[in-house]
């Protein structure tokens, strides 16, 4: 019963910070009407004012650069958003709720000795090492726009391995439609898990040409070193024309399956957060527009956001004919 509420949360948290103490007020008003569940959202939006402030990047882990990157692509000459940024505004409830504390708490999840489970519908199934699987292909740097469904964006230097060749690597049969994703889940190094409000593991999922697309993207570091934890260390998941959302942290499972896999923020909230989660300025959210976006660390969201991100001319052709309303 409290699963709507939970999931309405990062209300407080996806409002633009101009707007966010009027809505504050409008809260505290209503309460008194709505009793107890207000009382919830009421203690998220007291975090508001934590949360318009940075978290100081901690890690256990210290970065190590990352050699050898062979190629880099650039998508965007727009500047770079600073490491600090990009380190210390973040989401990965597993750590919190506020985007300040991954970067407060993730220091806790030991990353070293990582495997990758490859199983479902493919012929090379096993547990992969990570010093092996990144093996698979020439680390690239590739810098995207990062557009997070909440209306914030970055433009982050990721570094990482396609997506396809790993796909590859593991020899995924025919029947194997779509790609699924899941977040390790370590109870004692995730102080996040007890608070609940999404279903763990943090699972998400692509359709297998999504997944294909020379753009998606495994990141295993960014600004030339290794991620630090709350960017989802040591391997995770970019797809730079989707919902931030997608992009799976932290990543454990990878398995081939035959249909739509359930994703966490479907489960959680079904009629805000679809599946394919395209970028798409003329489908707005239920609850706030998505023709604009605020670029960290701007206040106001006044940069016109642009379809599939920006990424149109190479993924487009993918949805050809699909109705982008119906399948947001
Ligand atoms: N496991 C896990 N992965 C996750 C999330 C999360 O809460 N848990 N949040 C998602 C959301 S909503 C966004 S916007 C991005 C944020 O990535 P960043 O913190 O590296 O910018 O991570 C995504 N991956
Ligand atoms: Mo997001």
């Amino acid at each position: 019963m409290l699963i709507k509420t939970k999931a309405e949360i990062p209300y407080s948290e996806i409002t633009p910070e101009p707007w966010y103490l009027r809505r504050r007020e409008f809260l505290q008003l209503g309460a008194g009407l709505v009793g107890a569940v207000a009382g919830g959202v009421l203690v998220a939006c007291a975090n508001d004012a934590v949360d318009a402030s940075f978290g100081t990047p901690t890690s256990t882990e210290p970065q190590t650069p990352l050699p050898n990157v062979a190629r880099k692509m650039v998508t965007t000459d727009e500047p770079l958003n600073k490491f600090e940024e990009i380190t210390g505004y973040n989401n990965y409830y597993e750590f919190g709720m506020r985007k300040s504390d991954p970067a407060k708490y993730a220091g806790q999840l030991k990353t070293s000795s990582w495997t990758v489970k490859i199983d479902g519908l493919c012929n090379k199934p096993g547990d992969y090492a990570l010093d092996d699987l990144i093996k698979t292909a020439d680390l690239e740097e590739r810098v995207y726009r990062f557009r997070c469904v909440e209306a914030w964006s970055m433009v982050i230097p990721w570094v990482g391995i396609p997506l396809a060749a790993v796909i590859k690597r593991a020899d995924p049969q025919p029947k194997a439609t779509f790609v699924e994703m899941q977040t390790v889940v370590r109870p004692k190094e995730m102080p996040g898990l007890a608070e609940g409000g999404l279903n763990w593991p943090y699972t998400e999922g692509l359709r297998m040409d999504e997944a294909m697309n020379p753009l998606s993207l495994l990141a295993v570091g960014l600004y030339g070193k290794t991620l630090m934890n709350q960017n989802g260390a040591p391997i995770r998941l970019v797809v730079p024309w989707k919902y931030g959302f997608k992009s799976v942290k932290s990543i454990v499972h990878i398995k081939f399956v035959d249909k739509m896999p359930h994703t966490a923020w479907n489960d959680a909230n079904s009629d805000e957060y679809g599946f394919y989660s395209n970028v798409n300025p003329t489908v707005d959210h239920p609850r706030w527009s998505q023709a604009t976006e605020r670029r960290i660390p701007n206040l106001l969201k006044n940069t016109k956001t642009l379809m599939f991100n920006g990424y149109a001319d190479q993924v487009a052709s993918m949805y050809a004919g699909m109705d982008l309303r119906k399948w947001y």
